[in-house]
């Protein structure tokens, strides 16, 4: 797995130079798509979409940033719903080593995320599930947005890590899985790329991509899944699927073609733990 660790690490920190084909991603964001009808998180690898659940950032002036932003490809949401965020538990701060993932890793410092016009939250001081806001999909589809995100006083120097989910206000969009995004106040940024190796390494399950019949084996039988949905759909938008009713659209950009069958080949040739 750790070839696919280095692609996470380098889709969510390096700002890649090279022409995007999806022009209007935005490198270092957080790219939203829908998978099996359910929101996904993901980072921009060239012009591949990779899962990513996890994002690093550092507070610039008056302990504010407003990076990570959420952006999506054409149309990923109906035009005039909402796309919004739910805080999943109080803020974690990095004890050097771990976030240790209870009240002893809790902080006095909260985060406030706020965005004009649609809301103004604080990060919870107890692991409670806090509600967010949403904000509006353009009528075309198009969703990019920036929220602030300000760490409160005592707004001590550390790395501090936000737990979040993302849901849309259509209720057949199912809500995404838990994201995170760790922010850096006044550390070295390798120690705040140590704490988001962390989180990958103990707070994301690994998955297994290649298991496309779901299953929990990579096996032959997902090969020919794949196999049968992928000469159906090659050169078709998604969502397509087979007789095999495997979604062909393997890197979830909404078409699919070669590089879907590439990407799942490679899968399949790494296999799963
Ligand atoms: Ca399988
Ligand atoms: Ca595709």
């Amino acid at each position: 797995m750790q070839h696919a660790r280095t692609r996470l690490i380098a889709a969510s920190f390096l700002a890649s130079l090279a022409p995007l084909a999806h022009a209007q991603l935005h490198d270092g964001d957080i790219i939203l798509a829908i998978d099996g009808g359910r929101i996904t998180t993901n980072a921009i690898d060239g012009s591949t979409l990779v899962s990513s659940r996890v994002w690093g950032t550092s507070f610039g002036s008056f302990d504010f940033t407003d990076s990570p932003g959420f952006d999506t490809p054409a149309v990923t949401f109906p035009g005039t719903s909402q796309v919004g965020f739910n805080v999943l538990r109080a803020l974690q701060r990095w004890n050097g080593s771990a976030f240790p993932m209870d009240a002893s890793g809790i902080p006095p410092e909260r985060l406030r995320i706020r965005k004009t016009g649609f809301g103004d939250v604080f990060t919870p001081t107890t692991d409670t599930f806090t509600p967010g806001f949403g904000i509006s999909v353009s009528s075309g589809g198009e969703f990019h947005q920036h929220v602030g995100f300000t760490l409160q006083s005592p707004n001590g120097a550390g790395i501090y890590l936000l737990e979040l989910e993302i849901w849309s206000s259509i209720a057949s969009i199912e809500t995404s899985e838990p994201l995170w995004i760790v922010f850096n106040n006044d550390l070295a940024l390798s120690e705040r790329d140590e704490a988001v190796q962390w989180v990958i390494d103990n707070l994301i399950t690994t998955p297994c991509p290649s298991d496309v019949n779901g299953d929990t084996d990579s096996d032959i039988l997902d090969f020919l899944d794949f196999i049968d949905s992928f000469g159906s759909c090659e050169n078709l938008p998604a969502p397509c699927a087979g007789s095999s009713g495997i979604d062909a659209d393997f890197n979830g950009d909404t078409f699919v073609d070669i590089l879907d069958f590439l990407d799942f080949f490679d899968a399949f040739g790494t296999g799963c733990p």
